[in-house]
């Protein structure tokens, strides 16, 4: 029977030509079949768009060979496989990433050239796909791609949703958010899997039946949801493995037919079935709180429920016992998000497959792993309990149950302190109860990680310090990384180049330890030429876009001084602005040879702040203001400009990472869990001005502190600060500037009162008044080394030759060594 299939197979394959060919020749023949078939345009008359969806899905079809072929081998091999779970991927684009992933980016170039189009020009075409947030969920996406090259064995599971991150639109100053239904020309990066779906429960309740002579806990549901498969291939670099990102979306169930069929309201049954689709219609658009919302819920569970429905059902196909589970399935939380998968799958083995509590609980606990990025307690994530109970009666029975054993467990440890036993309790009492995600994720959890050292420390100390009294071998701290790929390779061609050149090699690509090879050329005054030259081509590119979206021409001799990120209180992009005015009004005191000393400043500042955070809106809206006062005086000129860039996401990022020389990461200390932004402006030799938080400390462990502009309070010293309220000395500068602001110098005096009270001295809870005199010299230090090129180039370059530790593949490997206990599974040719 065997020979009988393989022949099969055999011919299959010889019918199909083998593989897929990747030269030139064929790659045109393929995209023009395209372009006749599946975008169904004629082959003698297709625009840009029509060509880059040709091209996409030529694209597509390679990756599709790659994956199947990754799976078939993983499953051969029955490797321990990770399954990744993420309410959130900001993935971005994907067509340059996949061609250069799979080594026929130059096969394409040409291809397309003799087709008469541009390749650069066709990857403009394309959407972001923005199904997620901020750093978190750009995070996921960046070891996604690490999991890929690397070889491992691992699963992405997430939502689909049909509305990703907000567009975000600026009328006169102020934020609007539009609705970003990023599917509305197709997406050929996703294959639709109408067959691999799963019926999601919900409400109903809980009924207690005989079932051999024991009694069982049966859930009888009140309403049902199909969640259908869409696959996302991930490509790695220099490698065949492709893996899978598994994306829900939701569709009404079959099983509402019947009763439309029995009352004869048709009309109203088919409406209510598609009420079901908005449950993966939207991405909340708040990157840190997520408080109550029924619908929220509902997506947690969804996808949360699907997604193990998958994973014990591949697991079933290969395995014949449950005891097999955790040296076969590692399951990774990616922040409290996904922590209902904790009660779903105790549900399934207890309730379904029928294992006892205590061997499933066994079970269970070796499975799970969690990272936590938050860094304070209060933006933990709890759910009511009453909305839990009614939406998933069974899973509230089984929380209270695993609550229940932990707290016995807990009194034999610590005896009868209630005080610590109700701080640590999964449950929270008061007068509405709650369930604490995070505690819940970190009882089950063999591994709670943090994302920098830094978060580490805060964890141990504050956030979680009562559960590292209990577990100290639970915690560990695994520094967030980026991927070269996208962070150089892709967004940065012509530092990839030069990287390569210099080193003489292109292995930095899949090794990033290795740019620390460009330290032997920090002297060579021909690579400080060539490295000039490159972040001037990515400056024009960078002006030219500043340009023709605010019509502001900028000097490119300026210093392009770039804070892009979540606009957040505790981000303090009002430090920068502050900055900037104080900046503009000491420009504006000084004689006219002062002036000339000064080095010229592009501020550019960009970000979307959550719909409902009134005091972010704010802070947007003095950057137009303030942008509209400095950028109209002539008398000031080229010397400053203020830009804020609307829109923010994945692709802006790369077009404006790489194009900066300083950029800013002023977050109070203590505040930011890692920061991400950061390390992608190091890869790309911009220098950073930043306070000792998150991984920053990291950073300049790498680099040296000589090579960074540091500033602020430190993060041992902020609780002292905090508590000398009113008392603490303020610099005269900084209360200048409160009050021009105040006093209505930039217009709208009313509207920026409730702002400027939340920095007054004794409400100043972020600290910028006190913060603002070591920023200002910081800016200043930056200011100086700008003017002696030879030194800023040496920093930049040092920058970059330090930023491989700060690569997501260090990163990944740790978790797949110390945590999930994976082996690389690579794809034989
Ligand atoms: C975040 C943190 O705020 C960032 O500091 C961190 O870099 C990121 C990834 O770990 O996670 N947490 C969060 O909720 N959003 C984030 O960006």
């Amino acid at each position: 029977e065997l020979g009988e299939r393989r022949a099969k197979a055999e011919r299959m394959f010889s019918l199909m030509d083998g593989f897929l060919k990747n030269d030139p020749l064929s790659l045109q023949k393929d995209i023009l079949h395209h372009v006749e078939y599946t975008v169904a345009r004629s082959r003698f008359s297709f625009d840009d768009f029509e060509a880059y969806q040709a091209l996409s899905h030529s694209v597509r079809d390679r990756l599709i060979e790659r994956w199947h072929d990754t799976h078939i081998y993983v499953k051969r091999t029955k490797s321990k496989r990770l399954y990744f779970l993420s309410l959130e991927f900001l993935m971005g684009r994907s067509l340059s990433n996949s061609v250069i992933n799979l080594g026929i980016q130059d096969q394409y170039a040409e291809a397309l050239s003799q087709l008469g189009f541009e390749f650069e020009v066709l990857a403009e075409q394309e959407g972001d796909a923005a199904l997620g947030n901020g750093g978190l969920a750009r995070l996921s996406a960046c070891q996604m791609d690490s999991l890929a090259t690397l070889d491992y064995p691992a699963w992405g599971y997430g939502l689909r949703y049909e509305y990703g991150l907000f567009r975000q639109v600026i009328v006169d100053g102020f934020q609007h958010e539009q609705p970003d239904y990023w599917l509305n020309f197709g997406n050929p990066w996703e294959i639709e899997r109408i067959h691999v779906t799963y019926e999601v429960k919900f409400y109903g309740t809980v009924e207690e039946v005989d079932m051999n002579g024991e009694r069982h806990k049966v859930w009888i549901p009140g309403e049902t949801v199909e969640a259908v498969a869409y696959d996302n291939p991930i490509p790695g670099y220099g490698t065949r493995n492709t893996i899978n990102l598994r994306l829900w979306a939701a569709k009404p169930s079959n099983q509402f037919d019947l009763e439309a069929y029995n009352t004869g309201d048709y009309i109203n049954s088919v409406v209510n079935r598609q009420r079901a689709e908005t449950i993966s219609n939207v991405l909340y658009p708040d990157d840190r709180s997520h408080q109550g919302k029924e619908l929220r819920l509902k997506q947690q569970y969804f996808f949360v429920s699907a997604s193990l429905q998958d994973i014990v059902r591949r697991f079933k196909e290969e395995h014949n016992s449950f005891d097999e589970l955790p040296d076969k399935v590692a399951l990774h939380l990616n922040d409290t998000h996904p922590s209902l998968s904790i009660a779903e799958i105790m549900r399934i083995l207890v309730d379904e497959e029928h294992l006892g509590w205590n061997k499933a609980w066994d079970i269970v606990c070796k499975i799970f792993s969690f990272t936590t990025h938050t860094v304070v307690a209060g933006g933990l994530e709890k759910i009511p309990v009453d909305l839990l109970g009614s939406l998933l009666p069974r899973h509230l029975q089984i929380l209270y149950e695993i609550n229940f054993n932990f707290m016995e467990e807990l009194k034999k440890r610590i005896g009868l302190d209630y005080n610590r036993l109700s701080r640590m309790s999964i449950v929270e009492e008061g007068a509405v109860k709650n369930i604490r995600m995070a505690n819940l994720a970190i009882v089950c959890s063999h591994t709670v990680n943090g994302v920098s050292k830094l978060h580490l420390d805060t964890l141990k100390t504050r956030t979680f310090k009562d559960f590292y009294e209990l577990w100290p071998e639970k915690f560990q701290y695994k520094t967030n990384g980026v991927t070269q790929r996208r962070w150089i390779v892709v967004s940065n061609p012509s530092l990839c180049a030069l990287i390569s050149k210099w080193l003489g090699t292109e292995a930095w690509i899949r090794n990033a330890d290795l740019l620390a090879g460009l330290r032997d050329h920090v002297d060579n005054t021909d690579f400080h030429q060539e490295w000039k030259m490159v972040k001037k081509v990515n400056k024009m590119r960078l002006a030219e876009y500043i340009e023709t979206m605010s019509g502001l021409k900028v000097s490119l001799d300026a210093m392009f001084d770039v804070q892009v990120k979540r606009i957040h209180e505790y981000k303090r992009q009002l430090l920068n602005i502050f900055g900037i005015i104080h900046r503009y009004d000491c420009l504006k005191n000084m004689d006219k040879n002062d002036r000339r000393k000064v080095v010229p400043r592009v501020c550019i500042i960009g970000g979307k702040a959550a719909p409902g955070y009134e005091i972010a809106k704010k802070i947007i809206k003095l950057c137009h203001a303030v942008a509209e006062k400095i950028n109209n005086d002539t008398d000031i000129g080229d010397l400053l400009k203020l830009v804020f860039i609307p829109d923010y996401n994945v692709s802006v990022a790369e077009l404006v990472i790489p194009g900066a020389d300083l950029s800013q990461h002023l977050s109070t200390a203590g505040h930011e869990a890692s920061g991400t932004g950061s390390m992608k402006f190091l890869m790309n030799g911009c220098l950073l001005l930043a306070t000792t938080d998150g991984s920053t400390v990291e950073i300049i462990e790498e680099i040296g502190s000589e090579n960074l502009f540091l500033f602020g309070a430190k993060v041992h010293e902020v609780a002292e600060l905090r508590e000398k309220g009113s008392t603490l000395k303020i610099p005269l500068q900084f209360a200048r500037v409160l009050r021009m602001v105040r006093d209505g110098y930039f217009g709208y005096e009313d509207y920026f009162k409730s702002l400027c009270d939340t920095v007054e001295v004794g409400n100043d809870f972020y600290l910028l008044g006190h913060d603002f005199g070591s920023y200002v010299e910081a800016q200043a230090a930056a200011d100086k080394a700008f003017v002696e090129p030879e030194k800023w180039i040496k920093m930049s370059i040092l920058s970059v030759a330090g930023s491989g530790i700060f690569s997501s593949d260090r990163t990944i490997q740790e978790y797949a060594e110390r945590t999930w206990k994976i082996d690389p599974c690579r794809c034989p040719l």
